[in-house]
């Protein structure tokens, strides 16, 4: 019965239609017109459009060809992996194929013949595109599911990782983090990554099959248990921070660290029966296209956005050449139920012909000048047009005049600098003694000590005399008996009382030597 229940859930559409077109032909007062309205692409079988790694290298199996044993029959251990033989290989590939009825595909791994040295697999899947999840991700492993595993998932193309869930049979053990269940989070906690202790346990193999990680019950949270109120949802995602980006990936990683055990512990004689194997991988989602587009399109092997509202880029997150007279906005959900198209004007639109390159919404019509000019000129940018750079940033030449990054701070340093300017290639004017493009360094002949300050003493010109030791360029250390800015002076010489009583110390370093092994010849010669 209640396995009746999730099936018909599951078949509801999530987004019933909602932000599915981006403009329409209407006709209004003033005649018939374009209007625009955020959009989105429909949900997909991600697994279609996803590439795949398996780490480590060798990690799969049949090269060379191995047997394997099952849990529920260990001595019965006919099955064999062959990379040779197609009917009997195991590549990634079968991860994502569709199942025909019945009979399952399946990766899988070497098994743990090298116990105790643990049996680790990364399955990396790449899609080259940022996507947004809509329902859960659902892991089938046959021949039994990990004890411990990990979700791990990137926003960038694989850059950086980051820890999506984690899943042991005994999370305090594995992790050290106690098991939680995504049922429990609260509106507070619906982007929480937790450890859950749901699909780790052993249950045979036969039994259950699936890891999920469970976006329809974050999902939930918001939306209600039936998911009806999607526009809670919406309008959450367009205000709680953070929370799109948790449901949005480029990459996931499964980090599988330990095999099913059979729900004892590993047994040393027979370690043909651990190993992982994985059917299938669902993934569903959405192209993320920043609201601008009801279409994504594979293209050259990567997902692509058909951008509207005069955007483009692989997620439209930026405006047509000649629209960008305001900045790039992405479409919102709100106000409900249409949303907010934010959609790029063409330069000139907006006010006469104040082109802002992008870094600014608004301009201003200054009376007196009678001029337009840009206000609140953003990314460090100032002028007319917002075309020039704030004082203290300098033009980034290989960056455009509507780039974000156009304008780069000239960071000089502090002390080492006459001002925080500098010229159009990021050379700071330096005080005397200083250098370098930051003036954070000293010319020859100069020291560091809170700016640059002129050698005292070196090891060619400026010597330290007497004995002295030249001490980082700052001082000499003179021998007793000696001062002066390079240890020229004899104190002996300066005031009769400083030789009372001390002949030796008043003697050069060189006579103080002498005297001291003319006393060890001495003792040498009495002996
Ligand atoms: C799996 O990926 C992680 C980084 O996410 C890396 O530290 C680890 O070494 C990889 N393991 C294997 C077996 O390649
Ligand atoms: C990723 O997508 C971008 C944009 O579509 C494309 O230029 C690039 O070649 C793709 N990279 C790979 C590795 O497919
Ligand atoms: C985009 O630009 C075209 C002109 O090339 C214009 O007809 C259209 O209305 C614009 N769309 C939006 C959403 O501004
Ligand atoms: C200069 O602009 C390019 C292109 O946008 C950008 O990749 C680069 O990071 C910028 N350089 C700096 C120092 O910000
Ligand atoms: C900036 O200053 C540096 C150092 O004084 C100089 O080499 C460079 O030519 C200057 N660049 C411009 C554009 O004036
Ligand atoms: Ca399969």
């Amino acid at each position: 019965m209640l396995y009746l229940a999730a099936l018909l859930v599951h078949c509801v559409p999530l987004a019933m239609g909602q932000y599915d077109i981006c403009k329409s032909w209407v006709t209004t007062d003033d005649g018939p017109s374009w209007e625009f309205y955020a959009c989105q692409p429909k949900a997909m079988r991600m697994k279609d459009y996803v590439t795949v790694r398996v780490d480590p290298a060798g990690i799969t199996c049949g090269d060379p060809p191995e047997r394997f044993c099952t849990h529920e029959n260990p001595y019965l251990c006919s099955d064999e992996c062959d990379a040779s033989n197609p009917d009997l290989a195991h590549p990634p590939k079968l991860m994502f194929d569709s199942e025909d009825e019945g009979l399952a595909t399946y990766w899988q791994s070497v098994t743990w013949r090298r116990y105790p040295e643990p049996l680790l697999a990364n399955i990396t899947l790449s899609w080259n595109k940022s996507i947004e999840l809509t329902d859960d991700i659902v892991i089938t492993f046959e021949y039994g599911r990990p004890t411990i595993m990990m979700l791990e998932k990137s926003l960038d193309n694989g850059r950086t990782w980051h820890p999506y869930q984690y899943y042991a049979d005994d999370c305090m053990e594995a992790f050290s983090m106690p098991a939680r269940r995504v049922r429990d989070l609260s509106t507070t906690s619906a982007n929480r990554v937790l450890c859950t202790e749901e699909y780790s346990r052993w249950a045979g193999s036969k039994k259950e099959k699936t890891v999920r990680f469970e976006v329809r019950d974050r999902f939930a949270i918001f939306a209600g248990p039936d998911l009806k109120n999607m526009d809670n949802l919406y309008t959450r995602l367009e205000s709680a921070k953070g929370l799109k980006d948790f449901f949005t990936v480029t990459d996931l990683r499964m980090r599988l660290l330990r095999p099913a055990l059979g729900g004892t512990y590993v047994q040393r004689e027979n370690l043909y029966k651990y190993f992982y194997a994985v059917s299938n991988i669902e993934v569903t989602g959405r192209c993320k296209c920043n609201l601008h587009a009801n279409l994504c399109t594979f293209k050259e092997g990567s997902l692509q956005c058909e951008c509207e509202h005069n955007t483009t880029g692989q997620d439209c997150g930026k405006c047509k050449k000649n629209f960008r007279s305001r900045s790039w906005r992405a479409g919102s959900y709100l106000p409900l139920p249409n949303g907010s198209p934010n959609a790029c004007a063409a330069a000139g639109s907006a006010f006469g012909n104040c082109e802002c390159y992008g870094h600014s919404n608004r301009c201003s019509y200054i009376d007196f000048l009678n001029v337009v000019t840009c206000v609140s000129c953003k990314h460090n940018t100032r002028g007319q047009h917002c075309q020039h750079c704030r004082l203290g940033f300098y033009r980034n030449s290989s960056a455009e005049l509507d780039d974000e990054n156009v304008c780069i701070e000239c960071n000089c340093n502090q002390i080492g600098s006459m001002h925080d300017r500098c010229n159009e290639t990021g050379y700071c004017e330096c005080r005397e003694g200083a250098t370098g493009p930051k003036c954070d360094d000293c010319l020859p002949n100069y020291y560091w000590r809170q700016g640059c300050f002129p050698n005292v003493c070196d090891d060619e010109l400026l010597l330290c005399q007497n004995g002295g030791t030249c001490y980082q360029n700052q001082r000499c250390i003179c021998p007793v008996g000696f001062k002066g800015v390079l240890c020229q002076q004899s104190r002996c010489e300066v005031d009769k009382k400083d030789c009372d009583g001390a002949p030796a110390a008043g003697g050069s370093p060189a006579a103080v030597a002498l005297g001291v092994l003319a006393l060890q010849l001495r003792g040498w010669v009495d002996l």
